[in-house]
């Protein structure tokens, strides 16, 4: 029995996250840990709800006494936009809370810690197709530099105590039930709406920025696969590539007119754009797919077809 924490369950992929966890190990072995974001119904009703700021580590000892926690996920972060805006936030947020986390886990000899990393350690000197798993990891965002200093942090908690540390390169991630925040690929969730909504997007990157993306269905298979992993079998711990498709918002735009056929895309790049194109068209993930198995399902097509029906049925209901 795992009784888990996940440390930012409003955000993007933790409130999905808890949710596949809640299913798996039954409500009441999933703690969903919130800040000050109102958690959804779903969360509110599936189990156990908490104040967590990762930031305080006081809080964090009673909720994790509290439960027994023995695997905690730290899905808090600062993502690359909001990083450029406040890079002492950004700092302050993935660095000391991370930091409080792995101590915490430490102190309490938990059975796992899950420390996401993202496409954002690599930068401009690193090959930008089929971005190898070893390679050079200089980015040039506050947050892609908390990203790299996490993933040697956690490699360094394996080797130094012995912890079972892990963690998953993630790309930009699609989903429809929780928006994302503060991100560079959060155009290529924004698409989806305003298709909806208006018939129309003016996106923040221009039409060629191909970057890898990842569907939330696979996003959180990915992430529940490497935690069952067994731990003897991984030659990587926080580091891992992992790979789903790769397009450019031109193609994105494509896609979407094939159900809606008067869909109109605009662009008006911003400083994201020097974000985007600083990160890779597609990476190489052989390592995931030999250590533990992972293969993605979703295609940019698939993917639309999900979304699209999705949003539409948001909308239908005016929660849109
Ligand atoms: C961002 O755009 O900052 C994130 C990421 C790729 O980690 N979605």
């Amino acid at each position: 029995m795992k009784n888990i924490l996940v440390v930012g369950s409003a955000g993007q992929i933790g409130s999905e996250l808890t949710l596949a966890l809640r299913n798996i190990y039954g409500g009441d072995q999933v703690i969903a840990g919130v800040r000050k974001t109102k958690p959804s119904e779903k969360l509110v009703e599936t189990g156990p709800c908490e104040v967590v700021d990762a930031l305080d580590k006081e809080g964090l000892v009673s909720v994790v006494d509290k439960y027994n926690i023995d695997v905690i996920i730290n899905m808090a972060a600062i993502l690359s936009g909001t990083g450029e805006k406040n890079p002492m936030l950004a700092w302050d947020v993935n660095m000391n809370g991370l930091i409080n986390i792995l101590e915490l886990a430490r102190e309490r000899k938990m059975k796992q810690v899950l420390v996401p990393s993202s496409i954002a350690v690599f930068g401009p000197t690193t090959p930008v197709d089929n971005t190898p798993q070893e390679t050079i990891l200089k980015p040039t965002t506050i947050y892609g530099v908390t990203k790299v200093a996490g993933e040697l942090l956690g490699d360094y908690y394996v080797k130094k105590y012995g912890m079972d540390v892990r963690g998953l390169r993630y790309p930009g991630i699609i989903s429809h039930e929780t928006l994302p925040g503060g991100g560079t690929t959060d155009y290529a969730v924004a698409i989806y709406y305003e298709a909806i909504k208006n018939k129309k997007y003016t996106c923040f990157v221009n039409e060629d920025t191909r970057l890898p993306m990842m569907y939330m269905p696979d996003c959180l298979k990915a992430t529940i696969d490497l935690m069952e992993a067994d731990f003897d079998k991984l030659n990587y711990h926080c580091d891992y590539n992992v790979g789903a498709m790769d397009f450019t918002v031109a193609e994105m735009a494509e896609s979407i007119k094939k159900h809606i056929p008067e869909f109109e895309i605009s662009y008006e790049p911003d400083f994201r754009q020097d974000i985007a194109d600083s990160w890779p068209n597609s990476v190489d993930d052989a390592p995931a797919r030999k250590d533990w198995g992972w293969k993605p399902d979703y295609d940019l097509d698939a993917m639309t077809e999900d979304m699209l029906k999705a949003i539409e049925e948001k909308h239908k209901k005016g929660l849109i």
